[in-house]
């Protein structure tokens, strides 16, 4: 492709020059095992000095190429051009007022964005925060003032975040929750549609998976008291889950009849990421809030809740807020990253990654036994590493040797999922095509290598 205008400065190629972690980066190591928390982990023991298109280069000089988008966030790639002009300029000017104090033109151009990019011709108002897990606690807020009911349902393999709301609606237990508890009350799970594992088959399941999920609701919590129910329309964290076809619509459907808000955590899977501008649009199904951040803002600390105007204003005045929440330079940034997006159209680059790539994952699956599954859209897209294709089982062992595979040869892959076996890739969509099939080359080569 390369249909980008004039690439970052840092060289677009894979340069692999030390060991890796390269001395550098094992000195720095060094320096962060003494002061920074082991509670902070890092997947991947390389120090960044420098990012922009599909590069990371590291504090020795190699050039990786980045699979990540430092997890899933630089849809726009590093440092592009629009975000640090917007950002430098606003910066310059000021960089901080609290838009609860003193208020500022960038906030409220960032949420007339929102309202024309986001799914449904209703009236929309939207409510700025700084992280992921941020805007999903206020989604809840303003779902349960606006209901004036408590419960919240969320799905099998589903994240929202580490704060004590969201870490209690998160499913997976290590590392997210383990030894964090008592977790929130009020939140109740059931299950998702997931194809691969579904035990009658990926074909009934979104009927199935949508039945049960509306039977144990129903039965259990009472849909006259559940103020909420918040789903990923591609689940990240969980495993790159795509909820089998009329799950999500069925779910909708539910929320609607019983007046529950139906909330769409697109905080991974928005902003241009599955080849739309939200993953809910699949297959038309329009959130009363939807939440995101990541992409939004092209690297800076930015998140928002944007929904019906009637159930955003249901929370009275200085109801939500926060010192930084829609900070101005931040602001700036996601003004700067949504331009990217338009003027690349990224979207249909997003699409032109898939159509790369997922071919050659398909061709991986078709080849070796331990890969079970190929999945995902757009520039969110996994493989599933299993024991054997008719077990099944689980293999986090494998998925982390191929991931350190790709890591010493200067590919950054991400391990995800509820059972830590899925290699997921969320490159920047500014990529170039070379770039992707280099990637993809090492991950080939750590397959055949593989026992
Ligand atoms: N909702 C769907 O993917 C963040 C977290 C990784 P924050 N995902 C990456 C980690 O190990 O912490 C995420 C998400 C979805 C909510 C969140 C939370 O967003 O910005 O990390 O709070």
């Amino acid at each position: 492709m390369n249909a980008l205008p004039e690439g970052p400065a840092l060289p677009q190629d894979r340069l692999v020059r030390t060991a890796i972690p390269g001395p550098r980066s094992q000195e720095l190591m060094a320096r962060k095992k003494n002061v920074v928390a082991d509670g902070v982990a890092t997947t991947w023991p390389v120090f960044a000095a420098r990012a922009g298109g599909g590069i990371i280069e590291d504090v020795d000089g190699n050039r990786l190429i980045d699979l990540g988008s430092g997890l899933g966030v630089t849809v726009v790639g590093n440092a592009a051009e629009a975000v640090v002009r917007r950002l430098s300029a606003q910066a310059a000017r000021f960089t901080h007022t609290a838009f609860s104090v003193t208020p500022y033109e960038g906030y409220v151009e960032v949420c007339e964005a929102l309202a024309e990019l986001t799914p449904g011709d209703h009236a929309k108002k939207s409510a700025l925060f700084n992280s992921g897990a941020e805007a999903v606690e206020n989604a809840v807020k303003i779902a349960r003032v606006h209901t004036g009911r408590q419960a919240v349902v969320v799905f099998d393999h589903g994240y929202h975040g580490r704060t004590n709301l969201t870490m209690a609606m998160t499913a997976k237990n290590m590392p997210f929750k383990q030894g964090f508890g008592p977790f929130a009350p009020e939140v109740y799970r059931v299950p998702v549609a997931y194809g691969y594992r579904w035990p009658t088959g990926p074909d009934n399941a979104g009927a199935e998976a949508a039945a049960q999920a509306v039977d144990q609701i129903t039965k259990q919590v009472g849909p006259e008291n559940v103020a909420a129910i918040v789903v990923e329309p591609l689940l990240g964290e969980g495993g790159i889950i795509e909820p089998a076809k009329g799950f999500l619509p069925a779910i909708r459907r539910f929320a609607s009849e019983h007046g529950i808000v139906f909330v769409a955590d697109e905080i991974q899977s928005g902003f241009c990421r599955t080849g739309q501008w939200f993953a809910c649009e699949d297959e038309g199904v329009v959130p009363d809030l939807i939440a995101t951040a990541k992409g939004i803002a092209g690297g800076l600390p930015l998140a928002a809740v944007t929904g019906r105007a009637e159930i955003m204003d249901a929370a009275h005045a200085g109801g939500i807020g926060g010192t930084y929440g829609g900070n101005p330079v931040a602001c700036a940034a996601a003004l700067g990253a949504i331009e990217t997006m338009r003027e690349l159209d990224l979207n249909a680059r997003a699409r032109a990654i898939e159509a790369l790539v997922k071919p050659r994952l398909t061709a991986m699956r078709d080849r070796f036994d331990i890969v079970g599954d190929v999945r995902g859209r757009g520039a969110m897209l996994a493989v599933e590493v299993v024991k054997d294709g008719a077990s099944k089982e689980p293999n986090p062992q494998a998925a982390a040797a191929l991931a350190k595979a790709c890591h010493q040869k200067g590919v950054l892959v991400l391990v995800t999922g509820t059972y830590g076996n899925v290699i997921r890739f969320l490159p920047p969509l500014v990529i170039s095509d070379e770039l992707l099939a280099e990637g993809l080359d090492v991950l080939h080569e750590a397959l055949e290598g593989h026992k």
